[in-house]
């Protein structure tokens, strides 16, 4: 039985010529920004990864098949359908097999990343422990895909809308190393601090290409989180977005939100109640982790 993976022609040739390749996630792009910022965002993460020396490739499934790296056309797509499914490890199969559909979140891409041989994975933020997740039991996958799947994910730490300090325990359990960029703490995707220490840090990507490398040297399953802090010009003040986060918090709630709308629901909020800061801050985000992504993929060419 043959993958149901089909290459970009850029992807395919990448590998052949055995150069550097960052996977890009879609969840971002069909529940995490409104169009057509979407498909604007995801286009700038390309340009990025490929003006710091690597090859893009976007992951989606549509017609039976994970698109490893999509043509613009498909990107296009995918930003403007409305029928897209969330796509997690849980869901990742049936779609494939049903001929659907949808967009991968981090766990699926990682999955998809490492079916196809790519190691390093560039998004935004991963998804984690919710506040409130006592009661609601909301812990999402990505937590356990970082202990299952050997990818490096670049991100800005977990989204701050969750619960940092639980979602560094469960990594920690997990035995992900969570690995701080540039400075001591954990950063909180729109802000630089999230207060937290952060439980490693490594400022070089060639030192955290060999981390990923030595791991699978020992026989350590899994991946990295390397949190990498959105830009000082770009951020947030933590204090400035707490009153929000707690407000669309307490909006869900009421709502009665639950399972995959939580995240999505919680970000268009955000994006509501910051009049649109929200989303500038995670696009600059998003393009500074394809810059360290990149860096690291070329560091484990060898
Ligand atoms: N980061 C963003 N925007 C997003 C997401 C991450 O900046 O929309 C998505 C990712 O795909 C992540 C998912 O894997 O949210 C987490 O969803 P959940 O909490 O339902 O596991
Ligand atoms: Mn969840």
């Amino acid at each position: 039985m043959t993958l149901p993976l089909t290459l970009s022609p850029d992807v395919a040739k990448a590998r052949a010529d055995g150069t550097a390749i960052v996977a890009l996630e879609s969840t971002i792009i069909t529940h995490g920004m409104p169009y057509p910022q979407n498909v604007e965002t995801a286009r700038r993460v390309e340009a990025e990864v490929r003006a710091s020396g690597a090859t893009p490739a976007t992951i989606a499934v549509m017609d039976g098949t994970i698109h490893i790296g999509l043509t613009d056309a498909q990107l296009e797509t995918l930003a403007k359908a409305t029928n897209v499914a969330k796509l997690s490890r849980a869901d990742l199969a049936a779609c494939l097999a049903t001929g659907g559909i949808g967009a991968t979140t981090v766990a699926a891409t990682m999955i998809c990343a490492h079916l196809a041989g790519i190691a390093v994975f560039a998004t935004g933020g991963i998804g984690g422990v919710h506040k409130g997740a006592q009661e609601s039991f909301d812990i999402s996958a990505d937590l356990h895909e970082l202990a299952a799947t050997p990818v490096t994910v670049v991100a800005a730490g977990a989204k701050a809308i969750l619960d940092l300090p639980k979602t560094l325990e469960v990594l920690e359990t997990l035995g992900v190393p969570v690995i701080a960029h540039g400075q001591p703490a954990f950063p909180a995707f729109w802000s630089r601090d999230s207060g937290l220490a952060a439980p490693l840090r490594l400022d070089d990507p060639a030192q955290i290409a060999a981390a990923h490398a030595m791991r699978a040297r020992l026989g350590l399953p899994g991946g990295q989180l390397v949190a990498n802090p959105i830009p000082v010009e770009a951020e947030i003040p933590a204090a400035t977005l707490a009153p929000l986060i707690a407000q669309a918090q307490a909006e869900a709630d009421a709502h009665g939100i639950t399972g995959k709308g939580v995240t999505p629901f919680l970000l268009q909020r955000l994006f509501e109640l910051t009049e649109g800061n929200s989303l500038s801050a995670n696009i600059a985000l998003v393009l500074n982790n394809a810059r360290v992504a990149a860096r690291i993929a070329q560091h484990l060419l060898g």
